[in-house]
């Protein structure tokens, strides 16, 4: 899968590409990813990609041309990408959207900063919204980051343990409880049954370890 981001911080990117699972999945071949500097589709010498808004008030706001020109370029060698803008206004990403995503060829992920982007990118430009959740961060990179990551996982052959994505009655679950090494700390013990060698046994007391966790901390969850 190819992700094309449109940043006016293409550095912080290295926090995934340089480490960890994305990194590795980059090594393979699995994923590429490609930051596009906004900067570098600006049409004056000082490199300014924002403007007033109309209608006065604070902060500025990206202009259309050179986020227009971008997507037109990075369309140029990959014309079926989807264009994904990050937005608090944006359909709430959940499991369900992931394995939607995990179907595309390719992604062109475009980072607001400021206060936002001219409308009328969003209404020619943009295939689809996506927000990470209901609250405000300082720009799309982080959410960006998020949405490669989620849905890298699920590319086969990212995860180095192909069996460790769980089926879907799982994925609508918390965890269970997890244990190692020592045995005992500070008079703290592992449960018995994660010692007895019964794996029939652990996989049962994990379900429903699973789903007691579940309905507590998020019934909302469980109920699927
Ligand atoms: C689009 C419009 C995504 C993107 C405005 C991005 C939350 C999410 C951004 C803004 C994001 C999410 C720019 C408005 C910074 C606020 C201080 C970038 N926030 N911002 N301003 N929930 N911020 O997915």
């Amino acid at each position: 899968m190819q992700f094309d981001i449109i940043t006016l911080f293409p550095e912080m990117f290295s926090a995934i590409k340089e480490e960890g699972i994305i990194a590795r999945a980059i090594k393979k071949s699995l994923i590429s990813i490609n930051t596009w500097q906004l900067r570098d589709f600006s049409s004056n010498k000082y490199k300014n990609v924002d403007d007033k808004p109309y209608g006065g008030g604070a902060g500025m706001v990206l202009q259309v041309k050179p986020i227009r020109d971008c997507i037109a370029e990075i369309k140029n060698s990959t014309p079926k990408t989807k264009v994904v803008y990050l937005s608090p206004q944006g359909r709430r990403l959940d499991q369900g959207l992931v394995e939607e995503l995990i179907k595309l060829e390719s992604l062109t992920l475009l980072c607001g900063r400021y206060e936002g982007i001219d409308e009328r990118v969003i209404e020619n430009d943009i295939d689809l919204e996506i927000s990470i959740g209901d609250y405000v961060i300082s720009g799309g990179e982080l959410a960006a980051m998020v949405v490669i990551d989620a849905v890298s996982r699920h590319l086969p052959g990212v995860l180095g343990n192909e069996g460790s994505l769980k089926d879907s009655f799982k994925e609508d679950l918390l965890d269970y409880p997890h244990y190692t090494r020592p045995e005992v700390i500070d008079s703290q013990t592992v449960p018995e049954v994660l010692l007895s060698g019964n794996q029939a046994k652990i996989d049962e007391w994990r379900t429903k370890e699973s789903l007691k966790k579940t309905k507590e901390k998020r019934p909302d969850l469980g109920e699927k």
